[in-house]
């Protein structure tokens, strides 16, 4: 080997090691969800993965998975992170108690009073602590986004009241919360991954499920639901998560610029969601569907709330800290 070609090499070699370590860290990342790119959940991730790719200057590109591609739920997926086949993952809280049992004290119905109150709440300590306890399962969870407040809705009869509800079969997410809550209010509840909810509708195996507005309306359940009551009864917070293993693998500087960034995105993505709610719901009633909006949420509110005694032994601390903040705040 030529001399001047061996210290040509040193030099490079100098030069690479002598850069910062965010310059030469490189990734292409996955980032899943359940939903379809017309879903604010996707909305996000886009934006998220051009910012991301803006700000490293195309050294990290993330490619989005919509509609289940990776998994059949959002149990599946979470898995999906833990192992590092995923890397990103918004997701709603329905399966992360299994996972990270804190945060099943968000999942209790009319917890919180209004958009307002679950940015004060999820923004604040109280959901860093509860983002930070996924740590223990091996998941960075990065920020809250927001799936929304969920709504019953059903192919039977117009619900205006808990009573007129009694009985319906109904899919829940596998959330052992909500799968009580709705057994208080005298409904017939089966959890379900989310893949397999528009088939089973589709096909009578149940008679309803509840969900946001934006999910029912970029399934495209008016085929399938002529019936939605807007109960209100549970907010549907989403965690964005990341595998521990890709986000310890980033240098410092690119995993602040992760959070910040998860933060400044979960922000946009739930005004966009909150902003276009109105609009979906008038085309759906423009569908044909019979949107109840004057629900009596006051009876939905009374069968539900004896789930909190049902479960406080198991987050004696958690929900009463959660209604202690919720007044000086
Ligand atoms: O996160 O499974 C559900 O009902 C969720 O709300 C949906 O997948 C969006």
């Amino acid at each position: 080997m030529k001399k001047s070609f061996v210290f040509a090499l040193a030099v490079l070699v100098m030069l690479l090691f002598s850069l910062p370590a965010a310059a030469q860290y490189k990734a292409t990342m996955k980032l899943a969800s359940t939903q379809s790119m017309d879903h604010p959940y996707m909305v996000g991730a886009q934006k998220f993965a051009d910012l991301i790719k803006e700000r490293t200057s195309g050294r990290i590109e993330i490619k989005l998975y919509p509609s289940n591609q990776l998994g059949k739920g959002e149990r599946e997926m979470t898995e999906g992170i833990q192992q590092g086949a995923i890397d990103l993952l918004v997701t709603s809280t329905g399966p992360l108690g299994g996972f990270s049992p804190s945060i099943n004290i968000l999942d209790f119905p009319f917890l919180f009073r209004d958009n307002a109150h679950v940015d004060r709440v999820l923004d604040g300590p109280i959901g860093r602590k509860l983002l930070d306890d996924f740590e223990k399962a091996n998941i960075k969870a990065l920020s809250f986004w927001e799936n929304g407040f969920r709504h019953l809705t059903n192919n039977k009869v117009s619900v205006k009241q808990v009573a007129d509800a009694k009985g319906l079969k109904i899919r829940t997410m596998e959330n052992k919360v909500h799968l009580a809550a709705w057994k208080e209010a005298g409904l017939n509840p089966t959890p379900m991954a989310w893949g397999e909810v528009y088939t089973a509708l589709q096909q009578r195996v149940i008679d309803g499920q509840e969900n946001p507005v934006a999910v029912y309306y970029a399934s495209k359940f008016w085929e399938v639901q002529k019936n939605f009551s807007l109960t209100a009864h549970v907010y549907s917070p989403s965690p964005f998560l990341m595998s521990k293993k890709t986000f310890d693998a980033m240098p410092k500087a690119d995993q602040e610029l992760f959070v910040k960034t998860s933060y400044e995105v979960g922000a946009f993505q739930r005004k966009t969601n909150r902003d276009a709610e109105e609009a979906k719901l008038q085309e759906i009633a423009s569908k044909g569907v019979t949107v109840v909006r004057d629900v009596d949420r006051e009876s939905f509110k009374k069968a539900m709330t004896p789930v909190y005694d049902q479960f406080s032994a198991q987050f004696s601390s958690a929900p009463s800290s959660v209604r202690r903040t919720s007044k000086p705040l």
